[in-house]
């Protein structure tokens, strides 16, 4: 250690005025570096690993490397290692420095020094390696490149010493970047696996034939997997729609790489009937849509209204709209823009207007030229067009005879709905109980002024299998959407939310985790805002009572009542009770184990991957009987847990 910090300090006093800049850039960063990479959390722990790799990706776009490799080491450091031209190891001719230490060092550098036209502006990725330099205890450069190897580490951002050749290479050319998060800085340091691999997936998808392989090193038995998709988007769409029945044998696959802005869309219809939408702006998802969005829709519903029109009429006799046009629709559209401006709280919306028309023009001269040769396509997906047409025309005569008799009833709430005393939505939270015995507890053992109890009978309409007007034609679906006061779909509205908390309360058995993952399933596809926005959680209710003599303890799972179990002296003295279910509890117990916000537990639900979240609810709650078989057989406890991470 003394001597290493020797080391430091020469390094340090060797630096020249340009260099105390880069100094005073780096500390910037470790000061504010939520500012820089978006959080510390477990998030901000990602993002190096996304910074790091997006220069490898980099020089895969310039068309010099096809293959990364990303290691989780055991200290939860990571290694990116790619196959590129490696970074230069002369001196830089304008800094005077090495070139390796330049690309390290310098805010903003990123890897290249001409203008590399699509590197994502600050606020998403693109921030720069030298940020995760700056934020790493430890990093180190291995570059192969004229035949050497060429080595130089970091701590916190500075240089311990300047690169050093460390022998003869085996005639390949690449980076390799090492680094170990400051824990000091970082809340969590622990890599996670699955969203590592979830994003590396998804760049496969993005750039067709790149290989991106991850292994976890941190255990004996090293798990790994490559990813490699020659197909691209196209397979992005297969993957995705896994486990729902395709209307037609291919996606539609798109590619304009030539325009102005390099384009590529996948599309392809299913017998369901959702709508599901993917987005990339220069290989970063923009859920929140954007520009190339809209120019995607509007140009979907021009070219297909103008086919249509040409249809000779038939049965079809109803008026087609846009969300009739998206029924059972999965697309993907990725695209190019030099100069990307992303909106909205979380910078995840496109804005820049001049692509909506450009998307509009370019993909719809493209699609209908695409149609006109492949006139089997255009009339499958028309047949499906006007029968959700009628569907919804049919369900809207019956949903306004519905909502007339249901506000004259009761001014628009359930009945069956103990609403509490306050009106400030801020400070009030809705329960959703399983069954008519749990919901009377919870009745007796609720706060009124600020709890309402909202009970349902049974089981909920399993919305993957429904069209939505069977959906809304349910009793317990209206209920709910009732209760909760925004509407759903298109016509969602937060502001008229009339609970900042809705809390899931059901059992802790295998009915209580169905009713869980319907009402999930409800909420990721027609609220969806309510899960984005953190409203949506699941109640905790114990699984023990444990009596000690005169005390008593309430246990949340085998784990607690395990390690409770080992620190007791006395095990005569002991008595466990396991409850079954929510009605065995009284009032007072449920009160101050699941309800109470000062004792109880809640899981917030939130969507990571949307794209696995689509997966499993499709698989789950869809048609196709196998693949559900298999995975509720491999999987049984951990399903909720992969969509609450
Ligand atoms: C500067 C110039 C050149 C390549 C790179 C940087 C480079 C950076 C990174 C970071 C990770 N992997 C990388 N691969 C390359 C161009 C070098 C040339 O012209 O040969």
């Amino acid at each position: 250690m003394a001597e290493e910090s020797e080391e430091l300090k020469k390094a340090e006093a060797d630096y020249s005025g340009s260099s105390i800049t880069v100094l005073e850039g780096l500390e910037a960063v470790r000061v504010r570096p939520a500012m820089y990479i978006g959080s510390t959390d477990i998030r901000g722990l990602h993002h190096l690993v996304w910074e790091v790799v997006d220069n490898s990706v980099d020089e895969a776009l310039a068309g010099f490397c096809n293959h990364i490799e990303i290691s989780i080491l055991p200290g939860n450091g990571i290694r990116v290692t790619d196959n590129g031209r490696g970074i230069p190891t002369d001196i830089h001719p304008k800094e005077h420095i090495g070139t390796i230490e330049v690309v390290m060092t310098k805010l903003h550098a990123g890897g290249k020094f001409d203008s590399n036209s699509y590197k994502v502006s600050a606020g998403l990725h693109g921030v720069g390696v030298s940020c995760v330099n700056a934020l790493s205890n430890k990093l180190v450069v291995t570059v192969r490149r004229n035949g050497r190897v060429v080595k130089q580490e970091f701590s916190k951002g500075i240089p311990c010493g300047p690169q050093v050749d460390v022998g003869e290479s085996d005639g390949t050319t690449g980076t390799s970047v090492e680094f170990y998060p400051d824990d000091t800085i970082f809340s969590e340091t622990v890599y996670v696996y699955d969203t590592l691999a979830t994003r590396f997936r998804e760049l496969a998808f993005l750039m067709s034939g790149l290989r991106l392989t991850l292994t976890d090193e941190r255990t004996e038995e090293k798990r790994s997997e490559t990813f490699c998709y020659p197909g691209g988007v196209s397979e992005f769409v297969r993957y995705v729609d896994e486990h729902r029945t395709p209307l037609f044998n291919e996606p539609i696959h798109l590619v304009l790489p030539d325009g102005q802005y390099p384009l590529e869309v996948a599309m392809w219809y299913n017998d369901g009937y959702q709508e599901n939408f993917f987005s990339f702006v220069n290989n970063v998802n923009t859920y929140d849509g954007g520009t190339h969005v809209t120019g995607f829709k509007t140009a979907l519903t021009r070219v297909i209204n103008k086919f249509a029109a040409e249809m000779p009429k038939g049965k079809k006799e109803a008026q087609i709209t846009s969300d009739d046009i998206r029924e059972g629709l999965t697309a993907v559209i990725a695209i190019k823009v030099s100069q990307p401006q992303f909106e909205g709280q979380t910078k995840r919306k496109l804005g820049n207007s001049e692509i909506a028309s450009y998307v509009n023009s370019a993909f719809g001269a493209k699609l209908e030229e695409f149609f006109q040769e492949n006139p089997a396509a255009i009339k499958v997906i028309l047949d499906k067009v006007y029968n959700a047409a009628l569907a919804r025309e049919a369900a809207h005569r019956a949903r306004n005879l519905a909502r007339r008799k249901n506000v004259l009833e009761s001014g628009g709430l359930p009945g069956k709905l103990a609403d509490c005393s306050s009106r400030d939505p801020k400070e009030c939270e809705l329960f959703i109980v399983e069954g008519d015995s749990a919901g009377g507890s919870a009745k007796s053992g609720r706060n009124r002024e600020f709890q309402a109890i909202l009970p349902l009978r049974g089981k909920i309409l399993n919305v993957e299998k429904a069209s939505l007007h069977r959906v809304l034609d349910t009793e317990e679906i209206q209920n709910l959407v009732n209760a909760i006061g925004t509407g759903i779909g298109t016509e969602f509205k937060m502001e008229k939310l009339r609970y900042d908390k809705i809390i899931i309360m059901t059992d802790a058995d295998v009915d209580g985790s169905h009713i869980q993952t319907l009402l999930l399933t409800f909420f990721f596809r027609y609220m969806r805002p309510l899960i984005d926005a953190g409203h949506i959680f699941l109640a905790m209710p114990p699984l023990y009572k444990l009596k000690v003599g005169q005390k008593e303890r309430y246990l949340f799972d085998e784990v607690e009542k395990d390690k409770v179990m080992a620190e007791v002296e006395d095990k005569k003295n002991v008595t466990i009770n396991r409850f079954k279910g929510l009605g065995e509890m009284s009032a007072d117990q449920l009160n101050e184990t699941t309800m109470d916000p000062k004792l109880r537990l809640l899981k917030q639900c939130y969507v990571e991957d949307a794209v696995l979240a689509d997966q499993i609810f499709s698989m789950l709650m869809g048609e196709d009987v196998e693949p559900r078989r298999k995975f509720i057989e491999n999987n049984a406890y951990k399903v909720l847990n992969d969509l609450d991470v």
